[in-house]
């Protein structure tokens, strides 16, 4: 147990945690469904090419997002960049560099120049008013990145898309489950991409999929998707191979199941991290928008400058007690190359991206995070902040303490 600053593995303790605790733990949780798509892939022998459980998952993620059209793919990146592609964007393309870096990648992928713009506080996604200001003749497109699960703001970004005729696509890879003004992320934009990576709230081992409700749209990311081919033999598109095997669906399929169970158990694990961190000065939990659905598969502690230490000190002491918390999306995308070189002036406009990306740590959660973990992540915020771990009787004085 962690009491005093003596206790901590950063200064020579055992770990609190006997194995790794990862952020991005995989939610499995219906193993036998999983194996008994498995055997029926391997009793049929159709393993990829627009398999039946592909059309099986398409057909219930559209039912279940109350969208026209989903097309699976093989992962994420692949899909914004047929997605962005299919759009027809040229030019310049806005984006947030406060992301991960898959969203700038897929846009300088399709010879596109990425145009960083910056993030609100109040919910970590892209500013329409810094979009406003990014425009030149030459932006042809907007890519939003629905962050941790909340979503940007829709409407006024589809207001400025239509003001400027620019297209307009959602990075939704954190947002499946998630709504805005009731209605499930999927159908706004031009189009979303989800990704369904291991790690994501909904997995399909790798994997992600375009929705759209616009049928000619749906038509050529289709083509794409599959070398532009139409039929057998017959090619009538440029295209890639963007397509998910039978084995990603089958884990879809057996995932899809377990949607309400995950959201249930990530929610309650939010809700005792807050219970757990809320009280010690200089740490937050990111707000979460409780009028609408939320998947809860990110939990963002924010580390002020009030609190006690530096965010990278208390990352230091979770890793070495075995929590392996990650500080997501650190150090923002336009300081990745090649855009740190390509635009080396970008941070200048992104001051609250520069400023929150010091400052978040991302803690594990989800069905499979050991219970202890919350209590030993209180516990090593509290001697961090007030040099033990006893329920501190004055909450609101800090005390800086170099305990690092
Ligand atoms: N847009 C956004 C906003 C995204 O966040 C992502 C992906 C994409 C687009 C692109 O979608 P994909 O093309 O990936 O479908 C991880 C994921 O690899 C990446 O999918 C995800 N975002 C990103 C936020 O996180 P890394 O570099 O942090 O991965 P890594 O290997 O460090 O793993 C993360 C953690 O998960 C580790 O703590 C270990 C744990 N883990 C991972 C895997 C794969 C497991 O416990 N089991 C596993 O099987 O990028």
């Amino acid at each position: 147990r962690i009491s005093t600053s003596a206790d901590l593995a950063l200064h020579g303790a055992p770990p609190a945690m006997p194995a790794p605790v990862h952020v991005g733990r995989p939610n499995v949780t219906n193993r036998e469904n999983f194996l008994w798509h498995v055997d029926d892939i391997l009793d049929r022998n159709w393993l990829t090419n627009n398999g039946p459980k592909v059309c099986e998952l398409e057909q219930r993620l559209a039912d279940y997002l109350g969208v026209r059209h989903c097309i699976a793919m093989c992962n994420g990146t692949i899909a914004l960049e047929i997605a962005i592609r299919a759009t027809g964007m040229t030019g310049e393309v806005i984006l947030p560099s406060y992301t991960f870096v898959a969203t700038a990648h897929a846009v300088s992928w399709q010879g596109l120049r990425p145009l960083f713009a910056d993030i609100r506080l109040q919910d970590h996604c892209i500013d329409p008013e810094a979009v406003r200001r990014a425009i030149t003749p030459q932006t042809t497109g907007i890519v939003a990145t629905h962050l941790w699960g909340g979503t940007c703001d829709v409407d006024a970004l589809q207001d400025i898309a239509d003001e400027h005729g620019l297209k307009l696509v959602f990075d939704a890879a954190h947002a499946f489950g998630c709504s805005h003004g009731g209605q499930r992320v999927g159908s706004f934009g031009n189009a979303e991409v989800f990704s369904f990576h291991a790690t994501k709230f909904f997995n399909s081992i790798e994997g992600g999929a375009v929705t759209t409700n616009d049928d000619a749209l749906a038509e050529k990311i289709r083509l794409m998707r599959n070398f532009g081919f139409a039929g057998v033999d017959k090619v009538i598109h440029p295209g890639t191979n963007g397509k998910m095997t039978e084995i990603n669906a089958a884990m879809g399929l057996a995932n899809l199941d377990s949607l309400t169970e995950v959201m249930d158990t990530n929610k309650a694990r939010y809700a005792a991290y807050r219970a757990a961190l809320d009280p010690i000065p200089g740490l937050r939990l990111a707000e979460i928008n409780t009028r609408e659905e939320r998947n809860h598969q990110y939990v963002v502690l924010i580390v002020e400058d009030s609190f006690a230490q530096s965010r990278d000190t208390l990352l230091a002491a979770l890793t070495a007690e075995n929590i392996l918390a990650r500080k997501y999306f650190w150090p923002g995308c336009h300081r990745m190359e090649p855009y740190a070189t390509q635009q080396p002036d970008a941070g200048q406009a992104l001051p609250i991206t520069e400023a929150l990306s010091e400052q978040v740590i991302v803690l594990p959660t989800g069905p499979t995070l050991p219970m202890e973990t919350i209590g030993v992540v209180r516990d090593v915020c509290r001697v961090l902040a007030f040099g033990n771990a006893a329920q501190p009787r004055h909450p609101g004085r800090a005390q800086r303490k170099n305990v690092a």
